[in-house]
């Protein structure tokens, strides 16, 4: 069991679950986002802090033996919000992680790092990055970041390109990258369980039927998602028809993120 679990991003949709769900994992949860997050509940530190301010991610990593690192702008903005949080944020949670012990971390990182394959294309761990966003990219950043601090410091971390983790499939293209609240947390127990994690990329899906993205490489963490998105396909089809053939909603893995202006600033 771990001392003390950070969970950054816990006001956040997945972090209000991680929060309700992952206080077993730990002795003590810290749970931390720029957001007010209420008082602490039985077991709980709460910490409200910008992950862009370098002090304060000092301070909040200080004592931890895990994270899980959630927090951030989770879709495309202008590039100063996604360089703060993101780039700048991330870079202070490592830096910290390094300076304090902390020697394990699940680090959200997103589908929209291969965004800009199509559809029709199987990808791996080894698939090089297409971001499709400045948020991709900056996803890219962590990742990278992320092995750094592995070789160099041998700081373990889960790369998780989450597809689409919420409570349902809502249109057709989360049939093929929807993760399933429960996979999540199973996922999030195996990574703090496995004796040896090292810094493998994992595809955040649970068992599709539709699928783009392949895990084989990490059957070493035991992780085995249950659910299954096929379950929910009938009422998603009746529900949202099918994109235009030739629209990037149903060419690539990133879908509409593609689309997206890029805005400066
Ligand atoms: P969310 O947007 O609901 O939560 C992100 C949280 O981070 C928010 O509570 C926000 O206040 C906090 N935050 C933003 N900027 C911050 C800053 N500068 N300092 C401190 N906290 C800050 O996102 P969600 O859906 O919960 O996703 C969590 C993580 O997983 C994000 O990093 C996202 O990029 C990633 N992800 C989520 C996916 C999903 O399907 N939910 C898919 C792929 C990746
Ligand atoms: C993400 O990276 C976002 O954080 C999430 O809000 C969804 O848009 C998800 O990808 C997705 O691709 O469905």
């Amino acid at each position: 069991m771990l001392k003390r679990l950070l969970i950054t991003g816990a006001g956040g949709g997945l972090g209000r679950m991680a929060r309700q769900r992952l206080a077993h994992l730990a002795e003590t949860l810290r749970v931390s986002d720029i957001a007010d997050l209420g008082p602490a509940g039985a077991g709980e530190e709460v910490v409200q802090c910008d992950l862009g301010d370098k002090r304060a991610v000092e301070s909040l990593v200080e004592g931890c033996d895990g994270i899980v690192h959630l927090g951030g702008q989770s879709v495309e903005d202008r590039f100063s919000v996604i360089a703060n949080a993101n780039i700048h944020g991330v870079f202070h949670v490592y830096e910290a992680a390094r300076r304090h012990g902390c020697n394990r971390i699940f680090l959200a990182s997103s589908n929209h790092v291969v965004g800009l394959y199509r559809q029709d294309q199987y990808l791996d761990h080894t698939a090089v990055p297409m971001p499709d966003t400045l948020y991709g990219l900056s996803k890219h950043f962590a990742e990278g970041l992320a092995r750094m601090y592995h070789h160099r410091f041998g700081i373990e971390t889960a790369i998780v390109r989450i597809g689409s983790c919420f409570p349902r499939p809502v249109d057709r293209r989360m049939l093929a990258t929807w993760l399933s609240p429960d996979d999540f947390v199973s996922l999030v127990e195996r990574v703090f369980a496995v004796p040896r994690l090292g810094c493998p990329v994992i595809y955040g899906i649970s068992d599709n039927d539709d699928r783009w993205w392949d895990n084989s490489h990490v059957g070493y963490l035991g992780w085995r998602p249950k659910d299954n998105s096929a379950v929910y396909r009938e009422e998603v089809c009746a529900k949202a028809p099918p994109p235009a053939k030739d629209s990037v909603e149903a060419l690539y893995q990133g879908g509409l993120f593609v689309a997206e202006p890029i805005r400066e600033e």
